[in-house]
């Protein structure tokens, strides 16, 4: 066997059903997957994520490869995809997950960023809040509610991703860092993402004629490199924000403020909705917990647990 023909590590930028792109020491390979499952891991839906990293055998002159094996990963961002109902990987091996928010339209949302910041804090990937659009004026609710998720320990940022205001700080912040960019469809993630890294918008292009026959929505996760050093993953529009199930215990420990109220209630089956001697509910009604927030629970509670 010649050297080519070793098996090389490299990182999944992009990709769908079974071609992906994957760079191995900056040089970008068109891989396929062999076989069209992983021995090494059963994974359903979408076998391989951005940000994942596989073992290839590829072919340097033609720039192509065989996938034969994925390394375990770190931590993924893992969405219930209702339509496929099954779970669906956005992204693998994330040091940072930044969500999107826009102080209109869409119209500010509070519920679907704790839901996603509460997905980022189950799969303990850190997260960080991005409010965009600050050239629409954003009104003291929402301003109140970002120094609200600052004092729970989130980093938070205001942009303006059209004007390029506040981008620079962002990018200091994620040098270095694998970051994927969430949010609902509308906040500016993708012109984020072009703020952040010039050109990437056009490469989207090429990317959705490949990929999505012309459509304009991103409906596919990609991988950028951060123009210092590190990885910024643009993704798909999330409409609805499916949770998989979680014991109500798991729920509230996603919640940093609930944590340590949740360790005195009275039951230690307690789901802080209604139970006497709840500490939690004692701490919302108290102004310690926000009203906000403890609604977030509680509407995450009615769908996400049994
Ligand atoms: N006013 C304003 N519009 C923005 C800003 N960022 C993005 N947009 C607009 O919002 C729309 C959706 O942006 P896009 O990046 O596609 O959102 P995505 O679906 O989250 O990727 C586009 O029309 C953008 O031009 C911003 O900072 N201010
Ligand atoms: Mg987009
Ligand atoms: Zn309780």
């Amino acid at each position: 066997m010649s050297d080519a023909r070793a098996l090389q590590l490299g990182i999944i930028l992009h990709g769908i059903n079974n071609i992906f792109t994957v760079r191995i020491e900056n040089v970008s390979y068109m891989c396929r997957l062999k076989g069209k499952r992983l021995s090494s891991e059963h994974r359903r839906y979408n076998a391989l994520a951005p940000g994942d990293q596989v073992y290839c055998v590829v072919d340097e002159a033609q720039r192509t490869g065989m996938i034969t094996e994925a390394a375990p990963r770190r931590n993924a961002f893992v969405r219930w995809n209702p339509k496929r109902n099954a779970p669906q990987t956005i992204a693998a091996n994330l040091d940072l997950m930044l969500v999107l928010a826009s102080v209109d339209t869409p119209p500010f949302r509070p519920r679907f960023l704790d839901a996603a910041l509460v997905a980022a804090e189950h799969a303990g990937i850190s997260a960080g809040v991005v409010l965009n659009k600050f050239d629409l004026g954003p009104d003291e609710r929402v301003l109140e509610r970002m120094a609200v998720y600052a004092s729970l320990g989130y980093q938070v940022f205001g942009c303006s991703a059209v004007n390029h205001k506040g981008v620079s700080e962002i990018l200091d912040a994620t040098r270095d860092l694998a970051v994927l960019l969430v949010g609902q469809s509308g906040v500016g993630k993708s012109t984020l993402l072009n703020a952040l890294v010039p050109g990437a918008a056009a490469k989207i292009g090429d990317l959705s004629a490949k990929y999505n026959r012309g459509r304009h929505t991103t409906r596919f996760a990609a991988a950028f490199d951060h123009p210092e050093s590190g990885l910024i993953i643009d993704s798909p529009g999330i409409r609805e924000f499916s949770l998989q199930l979680f014991e109500a215990a798991e729920l509230s420990y996603a919640f940093p403020e609930m944590r340590e109220p949740a360790s005195r209630c009275r039951f230690s089956t307690c789901t802080h909705s209604h139970e006497p001697g709840c500490e939690v509910r004692a701490a919302f009604e108290a102004g310690i917990i926000h009203p906000d927030r403890y609604e977030s629970y509680l509407r995450l509670l009615d769908r996400s647990c049994i």
